[in-house]
């Protein structure tokens, strides 16, 4: 009967620490359930929030909701994304310490959304004045560009980020945002030129037109109708239900205007992602083996104005190569295959580098006008926001770059609150009863490690002049690392092939399950070459954004540029170190069904993630251990006015005044310990009560010293 239930009953815990069967995952799976049901998508393990996606809009993002998380206590209200806001943004401003805000799950499980949620509470509850006003609009409305230049369709999800984010968001003194930063990782621009059934191109092409105004449309040479794009035409899918693409166009275009983009800086923008799409209309006329020629004037004419370049010059460069050799430039006509390619890598360079401009251009517009180098640090909070998890039928170097991604942001979740928090006990000599868990370290290891890690092995068939190919990729690989427990090819050991998978195949275990990548093009798209007439035609554009994206002192540079892989292990490895070197909060987003489907809660789907997030073991461990330590000299500051014997100061040993003072504010034995260098608290409750106590203090002294200030007047 539902009015004999408890409340408990109905809707579970609302943080994991606190379910009696803390150990079962069945226990922590029907808890998840109980709440989703109610709309509680919210939930903690500690501080740690885990997010299921409710696939419908609630009414639990308004300016109401975020009033309520104000300045309030993590515990003291129900589980949002917002207390994980505030109270991030409450340690930056009493800790002054750097901040991030993590935010993972696979592909669909609600980062985006959440980040965006986190950002929009910053705009909304934090101090403002003329000039912040400015930059929270800015902020806000980086999302709209960023997602229309770089989210797309996908089989998993009709939003999907395809480029990874990195945030900074700055704050003054007096705890307004002043400014940002944004960091992106590794578009996936293969998606410009082609794309896999029942998925879209970058969601820009569809919104210029199917919203661009009729003379817009008629000065790029554009007709309203996206199946006339070959580039958009590849995954058979121009609508999607879930998307406006009118009303997206008029948003982003205010957005655009919103970041400070002139009319003109738009214009130009236009004409790129126009003339892409007249580059993909291009064809070619002659013979497999013969030379290629351009049979589609129209779009030469078109890509000429809209680009400003000579179209003859245009034309030679997509049907013959040039390279210098011996320093002597060699001309050879391309068959219709190059031919193809070629126009396909300009496509994919041109956009990969407009999109590169566009965050540039957004950083200027969010820089901190009044930054003054170091003497003015001013603090962050970091919002990352990357592509999540993901597997389909068909994988290929993009998702093995997502899914290397992916490992490196587990391995961080592990180093921080795993490992380290276990490492700390013990250093502490704090007794611990430790938790096993599975380190996916061995597999950033077999993709990262330097000459025997997949990435080593792939840069070195690039860079091997002579018979190197995918195919000699996969071999190099069987016999490198074919013996590896989280890699497995169709090669068995014996000389034998295995029949589950193809023969251009290699399968990695990674920590979120098994994925099978075909090789198939790995070594075009890690070289990501440019022919060097396609580069020159483009430093001699007329359009100022493609004279900023190519230099011409690329051409002078005979440097062979670094392999698209590495460039992105050396990104993801920089951006380990930002976020090692900031205070970490998480956000853990899951899937509820892979049908992008409302109220439906998928046991088997929901019970692999809550495994493969580590999420058992976190409420392991956070059971076990302690929610808050603070180095005695830390603790014993901010808290001695409140012992008549710590304060005004302690003269003795900083272990002795802090054990002095937590037992005169009344902490039990078991609330708490005293390692070498910190003391560790059980509960946060402790802590608040602590920080309940400093606050009536003060607030006390403030009366005293104005009823004393009265008596003078
Ligand atoms: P992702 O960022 O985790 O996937 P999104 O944040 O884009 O996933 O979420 C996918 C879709 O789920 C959104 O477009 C919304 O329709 C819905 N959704 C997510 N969170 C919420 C929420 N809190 N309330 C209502 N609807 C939500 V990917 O970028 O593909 O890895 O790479
Ligand atoms: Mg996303």
């Amino acid at each position: 009967m539902e009015s004999a239930l408890t409340a408990r009953d109905r809707v579970g815990v609302q943080d994991f620490v606190l379910l009696e069967n803390h150990t079962s995952e069945a226990a922590f799976i029907e808890n998840l359930r109980k709440r989703f049901k109610e709309n509680l998508i919210y939930t903690y393990i500690g501080s740690v929030l885990v997010s299921v996606n409710p696939y419908k809009d609630l009414e639990i993002y308004t300016k109401n909701h975020m009033e309520r998380y104000r300045g309030v206590n993590f515990y003291e209200v129900s589980p949002h994304v917002y207390a994980v806001s505030d109270n991030s943004y409450r340690s930056m401003r009493t800790e002054r310490k750097d901040q991030c805000i993590l935010i993972s799950g696979e592909s669909g499980a609600g980062k985006t959304e959440a980040s965006k949620k986190i950002l929009q509470y910053y705009a909304v509850t934090c101090p403002a004045s003329d000039q912040v006003e400015t930059v929270k609009d800015r902020l806000l409305q980086s999302n709209p560009v960023l997602e229309a230049f770089g989210n797309a369709k996908t089989l998993r999800n009709d939003n999907s980020s395809r480029f990874g984010k990195y945030m900074d968001i700055q704050f003054d003194f007096k705890g307004a945002p002043v400014g940002g930063h944004i960091l992106n990782y590794l578009l996936e621009k293969s998606r410009v030129v082609h794309q896999n059934h029942g998925e879209r191109n970058f969601h820009i092409f569809y919104q210029l037109i199917e919203g661009g105004e009729e003379d817009l449309l008629r000065r790029l040479g554009l007709e309203r109708n996206p199946q006339q794009y070959q580039y958009l035409v590849k995954g058979n899918c121009p609508k999607v239900s879930s998307i406006n693409d009118r009303s997206d166009w008029k948003v982003v275009r205010k957005a655009l205007s919103v970041i400070g983009f002139s009319e003109d800086e738009v214009e130009e923008l236009l004409n790129i992602i126009a003339s892409v799409l007249h580059l993909g209309n291009i064809q070619y006329g002659g013979e497999d083996s013969g030379n290629a020629y351009i049979t589609t004037d129209t779009q030469i004419k078109y890509l000429a104005r809209l680009l400003g370049v000579d179209g003859l010059v245009l034309k030679e460069a997509l049907t013959h190569k040039t390279i210098i050799a011996k320093g002597e430039e060699l001309k050879s006509p391309l068959n219709l295959e190059q031919a193809s390619s070629a126009r396909d890598a300009l496509s994919k360079a041109v956009y990969g580098r407009t999109f590169t401009w566009l965050v540039n251009k957004i950083n200027v517009s969010l820089a901190y006008k009044f930054f003054i180098s170091a003497v003015l640090t001013v603090p962050f909070i970091g919002l990352l926001d990357i592509y999540g998890f993901e597997v389909f039928q068909h994988n290929s170097f993009e998702q093995f770059c997502i899914n290397y991604c992916n490992e490196k942001l587990q391995q961080l979740f592990i180093e921080l609150t795993l490992k380290s928090e276990q490492d700390e006990y013990e250093a502490e000599g704090i007794t611990w009863e430790p938790v096993q868990y599975f380190n996916n370290k061995i597999i950033c290891d077999l993709v990262e490690e330097k000459f025997k890690g997949i990435i080593s092995i792939l840069d070195e068939e690039c860079l091997r002049p002579g018979d190197a190919s995918d195919i000699t990729f996969l071999e190099k690989l069987e016999n490198t690392v074919g013996g590896h427990a989280h890699l497995t090819t169709h090669k068995l050991a014996d000389g034998k092939t295995r029949k589950v998978m193809g023969r251009e195949e290699f399968r990695l275990l990674h920590y979120a399950g098994e994925v099978n990548y075909n090789v198939n093009g790995f070594l075009d798209k890690n070289n990501d070459l440019l022919f060097r007439n396609l580069k020159e035609v483009m430093c001699m554009s007329d359009n100022k954004i493609l004279t900023q994206c190519f230099d011409r002192a690329e051409l002078k540079d005979s440097k062979r540029p670094e392999t698209a892989a590495t460039q992105f292990k050396t990104s993801l490895a920089k951006l380990m170190e930002i976020l090692m070197s900031k205070e970490p909060s998480y956000v853990r987003c899951i899937k509820p069904n892979d049908a992008k489907q409302a109220g439906r809660f998928d046991d088997v789907l929901i019970r692999h993630q809550v495994k493969y997030l580590g999420l058992m073991e976190n409420l392991r461990v956070r059971r076990a251990g302690f929610a808050y330590r603070r180095h005695y000299e830390t603790f014993l500051q901010r808290y001695k006015s409140l012992c008549p014997e710590t304060w005004p100061s302690w003269q003795g040993k900083l272990a002795d005044g802090v054990s002095t003072l937590v037992k005169h504010l009344g902490y039990k034995p078991e609330e708490y310990k005293l390692g070498r260098s910190k003391i560790f608290i059980r509960f946060p409750k402790t802590l608040f009560a602590t920080e309940d106590a400093l606050e009536t203090r003060k607030h006390s002294l403030a009366s005293k010293l104005q009823s004393s200030w009265k008596g003078y007047s």
